[in-house]
């Protein structure tokens, strides 16, 4: 009986708990990322080097640096740079996720928190070798030989970004980005992006892209208010 008050109060004191952190923690910094301009070719990859990857892309594919769909940019990692010193956030208990599809890397960009796990996948019937080229977490260089094989990995420290690499296919490559925050989000095929659930203040918010450079901008989010960040990248830029 005593203990069962006693549940019911925790599981109060937790719904209470949830109810405040809910008001205070429902910002957000909603944008679009677009390429303005003409945007630049993409590359053309001949994968006839391995015939179970020229299998999957007969006659090779395109490179996913550059996808720009109406000027729409997609795969930019957008993230709080700047404006959480000193606080401190729980790590996900779901992993993340990248594949080897293909012989393509997917997704071709993602976020993780440090200490978060990383799940890496072979979803190809061939031998890849996933290399992380981090400069603040210790680096991995693991064989996959088997379709289906999983390896699970974690970065120690934050950085934007990781780079991946495959040591048998020289055009596979993925990027990473490393935060001690959960705040980040890609742009997807629309150019949209929402990163949910910031704390009210004022943030530098950066956008990413591995061949167009970096941006930044300022931000306020109120309680319960959402803020808005477009970027607008050029040719050249
Ligand atoms: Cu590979």
């Amino acid at each position: 009986m005593k203990t069962g008050v006693l549940r019911a109060t925790t599981a109060l004191t937790a719904m209470a708990l949830a109810c405040g952190a809910g008001s205070a923690w429902a910002g957000s910094v909603k944008g679009k990322v677009t390429f303005a301009g003409d945007p630049p070719q993409r590359r053309q990859i001949q994968m006839s080097a391995d015939p179970k990857c020229e299998a999957a892309n007969p006659g090779g594919r395109l490179g996913d640096v550059y996808l720009i769909n109406g000027g729409a940019f997609q795969n930019v990692f957008v993230y709080v740079k700047d404006g959480l010193a000193g606080k401190t956030f729980p790590v996900p208990a779901e992993p993340a996720e990248i594949d080897q599809k293909g012989c393509m890397y997917s997704p071709h960009v993602l976020g993780i928190m440090v200490g978060q796990e990383l799940v890496i996948k072979n979803g190809d019937d061939t031998l890849h070798n996933v290399h992380a080229l981090p400069e603040k977490s210790k680096q991995f260089n693991n064989a996959m030989p088997m379709k289906d094989m999983v390896i699970k990995k974690k970065f120690t420290a934050p950085e934007v970004m990781v780079r991946f690499k495959c040591d048998v296919h020289p055009w596979m490559s993925a990027f990473i980005g490393v935060l001690d925050n959960p705040f980040y989000a890609v742009s997807g095929a629309d150019g949209t992006f929402e990163i949910k659930n910031l704390p009210a203040g004022s943030y530098t918010i950066e956008a990413w892209h591995e061949a167009a450079g970096t941006q930044t901008q300022q931000v306020t989010v109120t309680d319960d208010g959402s803020a808005t960040a477009d970027f607008t990248f050029k040719p050249g830029s």
